[in-house]
């Protein structure tokens, strides 16, 4: 792979957006990217906050809306138009219709373009105001499927630590079974010659034993385009699995694989990454952070470890040579656990420990240096109300909500989350046992979004939504 002739593009793509950012100084423009494995809350989170920006009755925690001083928010033209839009109305009308349902899992890439027309404060701000009117600060926005983000680890991977590791993760305990198959296929191709026929079967067995590994709750799943194709299907690109032994000759199995496995990276990968990831001020990565504890410990530590390698390639920062790919500096990341309204607010703090305690090691060594970087609970899209129940003698803390399934309301008492997140830390680092952190009733709990529809002036209802939206960008409507 030709490293050097990739830098120059990578490093062309750079000026070029540089140029374009400079050209309008008075509105600026700020890239938000949002990030979170599949089922992590990124569609629901972008439509409740674009939905909430438009109307913002509810947003008095973003400071500039609590100062009166936002004078409008609109829809405007995105900077790409290669990139489809987001259905931002389509999404918005499932949500808050009169049937309310949640969003498909998103199939493809999407950008919408929010600009906010604010009043400026500070020193300049009259000399400032009498240049250029009042301040505009345009938002893009990027949603994508959440599997594509367990593929950024790959561009730091060989096709040998990569097959290595595969097939090591399809050994692991709680995998073993759903492999089975596939690593039945994997003893039968050892030391075979290239095959076409014989390859696409081991995609077959291996994309299989990807989307149960999913189905089954776990998070470290690539790649991930064998269960989110876009617009790849069918592509030979996509046609490889690892091996037990990964290196052969030039007619080889082993020569097929490794040869379809770096062109992926090149073709796929890469490209997707620097367009959408090198252009990125500030980040929030979204966690499912409940449900990984409902399924349990080792659920737990396999989401660690995806937003370990994730992270880890984050930290690569300029001086590598992925720093085209992260471009410019993100200077502030927020690490949101996503779907806080499945739990009483008295547990919302230690649900943004456990989530801090998560990701600290990765962080620790991460190179965000100048960086701001947070973690809170939040829920975009607020399905429940509290509700305190008294019990053999016993107050409980609980939420009520419609179950998806009945249509029922149902009170769901979720339990108490561990105050201290080294227990659930430790027990992830370790991976065993299955003990559940939650409540029983925990299980039970998908709740529809609400029916309370759309009332004029506000968006749908959230938890520290505005506050999420004062992290992200508050700092920039001054
Ligand atoms: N109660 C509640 N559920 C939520 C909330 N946000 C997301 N969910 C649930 O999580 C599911 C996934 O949300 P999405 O926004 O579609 O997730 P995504 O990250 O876009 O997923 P992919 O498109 O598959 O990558 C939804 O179908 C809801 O069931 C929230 O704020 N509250
Ligand atoms: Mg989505």
């Amino acid at each position: 792979m030709n490293i050097l002739a990739d830098f120059a593009d990578d490093a062309l793509r750079l000026f070029e957006d540089a140029t374009q950012r400079a050209g309008s100084v008075f509105e600026p423009s700020l890239r938000i990217g949002v990030a979170g494995l599949n089922r992590s809350g990124k569609t629901v989170f972008i439509t409740s906050l674009i939905a909430n920006l438009l109307a913002r009755g509810r947003m008095t925690r973003l400071t500039a809306e609590g100062q009166g001083r936002i004078e409008a928010a609109m829809l405007r033209p995105q900077p790409d138009p290669e990139i489809p839009r987001f259905e931002y109305e389509d999404h918005i009308a499932a949500l808050t219709g009169p049937n309310p349902a949640w969003p498909q899992s998103t199939r493809r890439i999407s950008e919408l373009r929010l600009s906010i027309r604010y009043q400026r404060t500070g020193l300049l701000s009259g000399l400032t105001e009498s240049i250029a009117g009042p301040g505009t600060l345009h938002l893009d926005i990027v949603d994508y499927p959440g599997e594509w983000l367990m593929d950024l680890p790959l561009l730091n991977k060989s096709w040998e630590d990569w097959s290595r590791e595969s097939i090591a993760a399809c050994r692991l305990p709680e995998r073993a079974a759903l492999a089975a198959p596939f690593l039945a296929w994997a003893e039968r191709a050892e030391g075979k010659p290239a095959d076409p026929v014989l390859a696409k079967e081991g995609w077959t067995l291996f994309a299989a034993y990807l989307g149960a590994a999913r189905k089954a709750g776990l998070s470290a799943i690539s790649p991930g385009r064998f269960l989110m194709p876009g617009d790849l299907e069918g592509s030979p690109a996509l046609t490889f699995a690892p091996l037990l032994t990964p290196q052969g000759d030039k007619d080889s199995l082993a020569r097929l694989m490794r040869d379809r496995y770096d062109s992926y990276r090149k073709v796929v990968v890469r490209p997707f990454f620097r367009d959408h990831f090198s252009k990125i001020d500030r980040q929030i990565v979204l966690v499912d952070m409940l449900s990984a504890m409902n399924a349990g410990p080792r659920a737990v530590a396999d989401l660690r470890k995806a937003m370990t390698d994730i992270l880890d390639c984050f930290r690569h920062g300029e001086k590598s040579w992925l720093g085209p790919i992260f471009g410019r500096r993100i200077d502030r990341l927020l690490f949101a656990a996503t779907k806080a309204d499945h739990i009483h607010h008295s547990q919302h703090d230690a649900l943004q420990s456990i989530t801090e305690a998560l990701v600290r090691e990765s962080l620790e060594k991460a190179a965000y240096k100048g960086a701001r970087v947070e973690a809170m609970a939040l829920a975009s899209l607020r399905a429940t109300v509290e509700q305190r129940i008294q019990q053999k003698g016993k107050t409980l803390d609980c939420v009520r909500g419609r179950n998806i399934d009945s249509g029922e309301e149902v009170v769901v008492y979720p339990g108490t989350l561990p105050p201290d997140p080294a227990t659930i830390v430790e027990a992830a680092r370790r991976g065993v046992g299955e003990e559940g952190w939650l409540a029983e009733d925990y299980d039970f709990m998908r709740f529809a979004p609400p029916m309370s529809g759309i009332t004029p002036g506000f968006g749908p209802p959230h938890l520290r939504l505005d506050l999420a939206a004062e992290f992200l960008f508050g700092d920039r409507l001054v």
